[in-house]
């Protein structure tokens, strides 16, 4: 496959002003005409063929301006259709393809899922419906005529406005046209057709339009809709009064479906869901369901300004849309929730997935520079990185500037294709500050860790920390360059944060140093007493931090920091120290268990002091850092087993020497009242949960006796679903019941299911892969359903010790499964590989057998270029 380079973009030589659709839905035929009013484009090259992306599609006839095509004048290719000497002035093109949904596995293009017709366009998709101009800066004017047999499909709906419907006379079929009078690209175009049932509201924006709201799923399942619609609303108006920005069309409609490659998709005014992030009550959606629900529910409306009305002018700018729009879904979570809280979450997902993507061999830029299959592009870099680099931004020139220039990129930019340039830009100009040397975030692959120490003169009341940054080298970036990091800190002494005196220093003003070099030392004046540095507050910076701070001073932050996150993070500091010296081997256990005594010392004294005041952070201090963290914090050279070990020793003490106060603390939060799913009673679930976990690691016997009685007793699935994850890790005959009770409970429920699948997917025990190749032939499991093989092969793959089996069964398992999924669904397939990305930092015998079972797959003939691409990269 070629690389496509962001150096080589230029202008696409015609625009198309309007299309005309007319689709005529039928399962295995589908008839496509399309009307596409064209014109050169004047910043591009002048009589030049007109060369329109297609892919597997059945031309039935083309037309220019109303006139059928003689069959010299143009071209079918695999890649497309090629008009080669096309009028050099406005014209039309007629083109009617056939396509069939039925046999389309791949879910890009137009499907089936359940009976219903859907589709999913993004980034490539619509070439698979019909040709097209299938990049993102050609921006046309929509209308579709849908038709369909009434009994299959009473559900019509496209993007924009509903303008007219009705009975096709003399059959069995009718039709709806929809309008949207937004230009947009191809990729956010979309239509759904089925039996679908919906809840509906009405809503009128802060500049009063009316706009009917509707979430749209299976037949059967409205009851499931509500919060899915009740987050619509709310996230509506915090785009109204946080970013200014309200919308823009007369209806709204989220359509939930069962078969869909990721999370959601922000098509105009249409946007369709993988129904995991719609559908919620408290029987079959648990307390991180409904927040998901929440978040994914805001960040596909919050594409609507970015993203759909500014769109991306190539697939380099992806973290144009994507990074601010995960920018402004964290924003509204932690405004609808705990802030803090939101952020330790967000920064545990941060470091899971794009710290352990940067330290491999996918690394890549927030903006990457060339590609060979944009899909696998989609990655935690261009999304959770690509908003921190936002969020820096925002640090760096102050709120007031960040929302100036917010408003001068909304108006200036909004109806076109954009750049990173163009985004940076408003912000310099609102700011006056040159961010040429920030831009370089969206250049530099790479975690930079920053080293500090400090000094304090007694004699002086002087206090000087020196800070470093380096970055490592990644795949073609083998020389790094300082970057801009924003280290918000403050000094902590007995009383609390001392002030913070710096005199004229440029560098460190408002409790943020700007480290934007290789190294800095700042000295602060009056300070009365040797302080401890709390640096990184809220994580200011997407950046690891090596801190010379003993133990003893770490807890002290943890008891005493007025930073949330850095509380947060001083626990979880010692534990990973605890558990990375002896997952390396540099200490043994009884060392461990010293550790181990004082951890739990501090946790008591917090759980004691604290926890019935904000349930929701404790519970985040009670979890650990997970064994995965503690292997890429080692880095190379990883056992699985040792880590795995020292994690499970860890907390086995943690949770003996806790066992008292954990289970008062769990009657104390006992629920009262039914089942709500808001923050503050979720909080309490998550720490009675977190509680049970460390009970059943401490002691197995008391342990699943909780469980069962919670498992008993629970009026909701998040206590359920808890109660079966503490079983899970007490083998044992009481926790085979216990899964084989779950399963006939939920057995008429598929994404409850998943999260049985998951639950027992992960087991770190040596029976786990034929537990799970075992249950690939439970009626729950389909190699067809995305759904499903993320929730038991990808959890599989996310096993530390099982996928990393010291004998290779569990490579060459997910291996061959990728080559099987990659004839059906290239995308899922490719993700699923991804999945290896870590496995230059094994020791050398299990690195040996990753490596093989990587070359086993790009050995593969037929590829798709999405697995070809990851394998290739992968093994570089
Ligand atoms: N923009 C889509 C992702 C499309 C993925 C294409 N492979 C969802 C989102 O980020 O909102
Ligand atoms: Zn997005």
């Amino acid at each position: 496959a070629p690389l496509i380079r962001l150096e080589d973009y230029r202008p696409s030589d015609w625009l198309i002003d309007t299309v005309d659709l007319d689709i005529a839905l039928d399962e295995r035929e589908t008839r496509v005409r399309s009307l596409l009013g064209l014109r050169p484009n004047p910043g591009g090259q002048a009589g030049a063929p007109l060369v329109l992306d297609g892919d597997e599609l059945t031309l039935a006839n083309v037309k220019l301006d109303g006139v059928a095509l003689g069959a010299g004048a143009y071209s079918v290719t695999p890649q497309g259709l090629i008009i080669h000497a096309p009028p050099q002035r406005g014209f039309t093109l007629t083109v009617e393809t056939v396509v069939n949904p039925s046999a389309n596995t791949k879910l890009m293009g137009l499907y089936r899922s359940s009976n219903a017709y859907c589709t999913q366009c993004e980034a490539d998709g619509f070439r698979r419906i019909t040709y097209f101009l299938d990049r993102p800066d050609v921006m046309s004017v929509y209308t579709v005529r849908l038709e369909a047999r009434k009994a299959e499909a009473p559900v019509l709906l496209s993007n924009g406005n509903r303008v007219a419907t009705g009975d096709v006379i003399g059959s069995d079929r009718h039709f709806a046209v929809w309008h949207d009078p937004h230009p947009k690209p191809a990729y956010l175009f979309a239509l759904v057709g089925g039996a679908l049932d919906h809840v509906r509201e009405d809503y009128v924006t802060a500049e009063g339009n009316k706009v009917e709201l509707a979430v749209y799923v299976e037949p059967g399942k409205a009851g499931r809709a509500g919060w899915a619609l009740d987050s619509l609303v709310r996230c509506m108006r915090w785009d109204e009064r946080v970013f200014g920005r309200n919308y823009d069309l007369d209806v709204f409609n989220v359509v939930a479906v069962s078969d869909f490659n990721m999370g959601a998709m922000e098509n105009k005014g249409l946007n369709i869901f993988n129904d995991k992030y719609v559908l919620a009550d408290p029987q079959t959606a648990t307390d991180g369901d409904y927040a998901s629900i929440e978040a994914i529910i805001a960040h596909e409306y919050f594409h609507n300004w970015t993203g759909n009305r500014i769109t991306c002018r190539d697939w380099f700018q992806l973290c144009l849309k994507e990074g601010l729009t995960v920018f402004r879904d964290q924003e509204f979570s932690s405004d609808e929730r705990s802030r803090p809280v939101k952020r330790i979450a967000d920064v545990r997902t941060l470091r899971a997935t794009q710290f352990s993507e940067d330290a491999g061999p996918l690394a890549h830029p927030v903006r990457p520079r060339a590609y060979k299959e944009i899909n696998n592009f989609y990655t935690p870099t261009v999304y959770e990185k690509g908003a921190e680099v936002i969020r820096m931004l925002k640090v760096l020139i102050g709120a007031d500037a960040f929302k100036r220039g917010m408003d001068l990129y909304f108006e200036r930019c909004d109806g076109t294709a954009a750049t990173i340039e163009e985004f940076l830009a408003c912000f310099a100009e609102s700011s006056g500050q040159d961010l040429s040397h920030f831009a370089r975030w969206y250049e530099q692959a790479g975690t930079p860790t920053i080293t500090a120490s400090g000094r304090y003169d007694a004699a002086a009341q002087t206090y000087t920390l020196d800070l470093a940054q380096s970055t490592p080298p990644t795949p073609g970036q083998p020389e790094k360059l300082p970057v801009v990091l924003p280290v918000a800190l403050g000094l902590v002494g007995k009383g609390g944060d001392l002030p913070l005196h710096t005199g004229s220093n440029a560098y460190a003003g408002n409790g943020v140093i700007v480290l934007d070099r290789p190294s800095l030392s700042v000295t602060f004046s009056d300070v009365a007493e040797p302080p401890i540095p709390s640096l990184l507050r809220g994580f200011s910076a997407p950046a690891r931090l090596e801190l010379d701070l003993g133990d003893a001073d770490l807890l002290k932050l943890f008891s005493t920091d007025s930073d949330s996150f850095n509380r947060w993070q001083a626990l979880q500091s010692v534990a990973t120290r605890a558990l990375v010296e002896t997952g390396s081997g540099a200490s043994n256990r009884v060392w461990l268990m010293g550790k181990a005594r004082e951890l739990a010392a501090a946790l008591d004294l917090f759980l004691r002091e604290q926890a019935a005041a904000d349930p929701a952070f404790a519970a985040q201090v009670l979890r650990l850092p997970a064994p995965a963290d503690i292997a890429r914090e080692i880095g190379r050279d990883v056992d699985p087993e040792r880590i795995h070990a020292a994690h499970r020793s860890l907390s086995a003490e943690i949770g003996n020497a806790l066992a008292a106060r954990l289970a008062t603390l769990r009657e104390a939060l006992a629920e009262s009242g039914p089942y709500a799913p808001d923050a503050s009673a979720a909080g309490q679930r998550a720490l009675r949960n977190e509680a049970l976990g460390l009970i059943a690691i401490g002691d197995p016997d008391i342990g699943a006796r909780l469980a069962q009685l919670q498992f008993a007793g629970a009026d909701n699935l998040t206590d359920r679903l808890a109660a079966l994850a503490a079983m899970t890790l007490i083998p044992g005959a009481a926790r085979e019941e216990l899964i084989a009770r779950f399963a006939e409970r939920y057995a008429s429920e598929p994404l409850v299911l998943d999260k049985w699948l998951m639950a027992q997917a992960l087991i770190a025990e040596p029976g786990t892969l034929d537990r799970v190749k075992e249950l690939m032939r439970h009626p729950a499991f389909s190699l067809g359903n995305p759904n499903r093989v993320r929730a038991l092969i990808g959890g599989f793959a996310a096993n530390l010790t099982q996928f990393n089996r010291a004998d290779g069964a569990g490579y060459s398992f997910v291996a061959d499964i990728v080559i099987a999924l990659d004839r059906t669904n290239p995308q899922v397939a490719s993700r699923l590989l991804g999945s290896f990305r870590a496995w230059r930092m094994l020791e050398p015998g299990r690195r040996a057998l990753a490596q093989s079972a990587l070359a086993m797959v790009s050995n593969m003939p037929n590829l798709s270029r999405d697995v070809a691409d990851i394998a290739e990269r992968a093994l570089a």
